[in-house]
């Protein structure tokens, strides 16, 4: 059976739809992994989301062992977690680094991400419809086998 795309959200994320709608817009978490299901076709996801970094690395942990891809959204914790970083540089195959809003454009406590440079690609910008952009080319990447 092939391997999952794991999409993984960081902290607040669970509260788009009402969070700064300005910001992020108004496409809630659960329409949001609709979108990413929908994008995937037959590719199998796993979607997770946890206001803990704890949880994050666990899942990471979980793609180590069991994905094939790693779309994430570490919010908040892209510009502080060092340890989402360890984690992700154990893991084989593409991360994808996601985020809904243009960081370049924001506060400058959003300009450095210590995830893009552990990266194989960085999307943002895009609002929800990045998730879409994200999975699809997950999927032909995965396709296209081993870069
Ligand atoms: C989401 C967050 O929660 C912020 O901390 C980031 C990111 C931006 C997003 O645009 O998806 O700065």
């Amino acid at each position: 059976m092939q391997k999952p795309i794991y999409v993984l959200n960081g902290p607040n994320l669970n509260r788009l739809g009402t969070r700064e709608p300005e910001i992020y817009g108004t496409t809630t978490l659960a329409e949001i992994e609709a979108i990413c299901r929908d994008a995937a076709g037959a590719s199998r996801v796993e979607f997770r989301q946890s206001n803990a970094e704890c949880d994050l690395v666990a899942a990471i942990h979980d793609a180590i062992d069991h994905g094939a891809g790693i779309i994430v959204n570490a919010a908040g914790l892209t510009f502080t977690s060092i340890s989402i970083v360890d984690a992700l540089k154990m893991f084989a195959g593409p991360v994808f680094e996601l985020h809904i809003s243009n960081i370049h454009r924001r506060e400058p406590i959003y300009h450095h991400s210590l995830i893009s440079s552990v990266a194989t690609a960085v999307i943002m910008g895009l609002g929800a419809d990045g998730y879409r952009s994200a999975v699809e080319a997950m999927v032909r990447r995965l396709k296209a086998g081993p870069q």
